[in-house]
């Protein structure tokens, strides 16, 4: 199409494209990538092998001592209820409406009634998270059985589904009288937007399209609801992701009709008088000045928001959706706000590990540099947002410190979410844990110090599946002339971006050394390699290539030359011990240091150091050094450092006039010690013990 034949169809649309479609650049298809990282590549095996059935056996309630699930029951009744409406005409049984709070469980919950839902009412989306991972996974690699256990799984979904495409099984069993009438609380098109992204994903690894029509119709069923015409209804999500479940949708079918319903949410979002209030007339908590319009990101159009707020996984939901639609329909005002929010994020609230979302009272971002380490919310999906968001914008504009908040995220706060045995996991990933006071202390009774089988509302697990067994498609984005290096994963590619055919296979070190080694054919024309360059290495070698035009920009080396067939090139990126410090703003973490080396954050665990770990401090001019070591069958670099552990008083005297509990400076007597720091994502994997990653600096 001719950039004039688009500004016609644009205007047609009302859609004004400041940025151009040709400067984007988009992801490799996980069929164009193999990931072959040693560090990776482990991950996804564990995916593969032990998270995929462990939670299909939780889907399914069969995990001993794990909080049930009911999603797969749920499906099961559902589909019950059509079949009986089906044979006995059409209103043979109206389900009756029967909220009972939040969160409903049978009363014996080895024995739920087989016809009633449970759970919490988005609990269809675990399937389609579920899906979703293990279509990443069939993609890679083909697995004749699980590929049928999910086939049946999906035919168990699609009996659910009702003639009119409608499909939430909490109003079809709960009464569909009351569909999209809590849209603030109730989920539904939070459901969509998996299932759209399971349905998408499962046609394109295994090219079977059930789900896929599932997923239209619903969607479809949708788009006749919601929309600016007259008559439609003017709501939109309550929790994001259909925005971009539509996308996805819509670049796999190119049924524009999605990608105008997903623009449609985003743009509707926060517009006055606030749609939540016509659905909860005289709530108090839709009082404009309350911040429950935070919550939802809908206080404001998404365009005059300038500060990141609210719940934090739909927050960053959105922000993805709101990239994702600047994009396709190239608005420049959409993609400066989306621009305006991520340094609202990284600049103010984000912590060292990549985990978003300082506060637990609305699993929500807190306000400037607020954050806590011992009440952090740090949720993993939050985190597994930030990631989905960071890829976006580098589509849209490439410049190293998105790859470099993506790596951080991935490696330190999404993958800590998991225990090292994939059978395990956590849903707040705080920074400083003291088990006692996760059990005494209600203001953290939010922390769970250990890694818990399953949750009620089990959004992490299913969403860490779906991103480790895809993390290949994060790593790399292209466009006609340019293969973008984001994530140095060791990789085989082969794509076809452009008409011309590009190999690429690259051996990392990462995130244990920073030696890289890269092997290049894209034919006979000039063809350009984007190499990020790590924000957190002062300098780097590299080695071949010489006679190509180098340029540096937004924090890539830009090489371009025509690639000899397989031509080598070396990169050495340092990975130093680093001391680092917070903005002194950051009230927490004053006075504290915390290490990283490379990619990867650090903390100290009791395990290596005794309990107690407030009492230790660090010796930042002291070297550091490193030790090959084992966490729970996990070979890790640790860290060595000097530091000091305060000693108690043999006797404690009352000198300062106020007890034992307090004694004069003088008194601090301390013991050089040496401190061992493991890596952050295995914490937690040898026992319930302390932990910390800010830790008090000597001196
Ligand atoms: O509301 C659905 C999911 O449950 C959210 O994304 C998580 O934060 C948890 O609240
Ligand atoms: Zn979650």
């Amino acid at each position: 199409m001719t950039r004039r034949e688009q500004d016609e169809r644009d205007s047609k649309k009302g859609w004004q494209r400041s940025m151009r479609q040709e400067e984007f650049s988009r992801p490799l298809s996980l069929k164009e990538i193999k990931v072959t990282d040693a560090f990776w590549k482990k991950e996804m095996e564990l995916v593969r092998k032990e998270v995929i059935p462990y939670q299909w056996d939780a889907l399914n309630d069969r995990v001993e001592g794990a909080a049930p699930s009911y999603c797969m029951h749920n499906f099961r009744a559902a589909g019950k209820l059509n079949r009986e409406r089906r044979e006995a005409g059409e209103n043979f049984r109206e389900p009756v409406y029967t909220y009972r709070g939040f969160e409903m469980l049978p009363e014996d919950p080895a024995h739920p009634e087989e016809d009633q839902f449970y759970g919490f009412v988005f609990q269809d989306n675990d399937f389609y998270k579920w899906i979703e991972a293990v279509a990443y996974s069939l993609a890679q690699h083909p697995d004749p059985q699980l590929e049928r256990t999910a086939d049946e799984a999906i035919d168990l979904v699609c009996a659910a589904q009702q003639e009119d495409g409608y499909l939430d099984t909490y109003y079809i069993l709960n009464g569909k009288d009351k569909i999209f009438t809590n849209l603030r609380d109730h989920h539904e098109l939070y459901c969509m937007g998996h299932l759209l992204e399971g349905a998408t994903a499962y046609y394109q690894a295994t090219g079977k399209d059930k789900l896929l029509r599932a997923a239209c119709r619903f969607a479809d069923f949708a788009a006749e609801y919601f929309g600016e015409e007259e008559g439609k209804c003017k709501g939109y999500p309550g929790h994001e992701i259909a925005e971009m479940g539509l996308v996805r949708l819509y670049e796999a079918t190119g049924d524009e009709k999605y990608l105008k319903l997903g623009r449609y949410f985003v743009d509707q979002r926060g517009k006055r008088p606030y749609y939540f209030d016509g659905e909860h007339p005289g709530d108090i908590r839709n009082q404009p000045e309350d911040m429950r319009y935070e919550y939802h990101q809908a206080h404001l159009p998404v365009r005059e928001q300038d500060e990141a707020v609210g719940h934090a996984v739909r927050a960053v939901y959105l922000y993805s959706g709101m990239a994702d639609v600047a994009r396709l329909t190239g608005d420049e005002s959409l993609h400066a706000a989306c621009e305006t929010l991520w340094n609202s994020v990284v600049n103010k609230k984000l912590y060292i590990t990549g985990g978003i979302g300082g506060t637990h009272i609305g699993e929500a971002f807190s306000f400037a540099y607020d954050l806590p380490n011992d009440t952090a919310y740090a949720e993993t999906c939050a985190a597994i947002g930030l990631v989905f968001w960071a890829r976006r914008m580098l589509e849209i504009r490439p410049d190293s410190g998105y790859a470099d908040v993506m790596e951080r995220a991935l490696y330190n706060c999404v993958l800590s979410g998991m225990a090292l045995d994939g059978k395990s996991f956590f849903y707040v990933n705080p920074l400083e844990v003291v088990p006692q006071a996760c059990r005494q202390d209600q203001r953290k009774s939010h922390v769970r110090p250990v890694r818990q089988k399953w949750f009620s509302c089990a959004c992490c697990p299913p969403n860490l599946a779906r991103i480790v067994s895809s993390v290949g498609a994060y790593a790399f984005t292209c466009r006609e002339d340019t293969l973008f290096v984001h994530l140095y994963m060791g990789s085989e590619i082969v794509s076809h971006a452009g008409g011309r055919e590009v190999r690429l296979c690259m051996e990392s070190g990462f995130p244990w050394n920073g030696n890289v080694r890269i092997r290049l054919s894209a034919g006979k024309e000039p063809y350009t390699l984007a190499l990020r360059i790590p924000g957190w290495c002062g300098s780097y070698e590299i080695k071949g290539a010489e006679d190509g035009r180098r340029e540096t920009r937004d924090g890539y080396l830009y090489i371009t030359k025509v690639w000899e067939e397989g031509e080598c090139l070396e990169l050495h990126f340092p990975m130093e011990i680093q001391f680092l410090q917070a903005d002194s703003r950051v009230r927490e973490d004053v006075g504290r240091v915390a290490v990283t080396r490379g990619p990867l954050t650090y903390c100290l665990e009791e395990a290596d150091n005794g309990a107690d770990l407030h009492m230790l401090t660090i010796d930042c001019g002291a070297k550091a050094g490193e030790e090959t070591f084992t966490v729970a069958g996990e070979q890790v670099t640790a860290i060595r450092a000097e530091g000091y552990r305060e000693e108690m008083p043999e006797k404690t005297g009352a000198r300062a006039g106020c007890g034992g509990l307090y004694r004069p400076v003088s008194e601090r007597r301390k013991a050089p010690v040496r401190l061992r720091l493991v890596p952050y994502y295995v914490w937690g994997n040898r026992g319930e013990n302390e932990m910390t990653v800010w830790i008090r600096r000597e001196g």
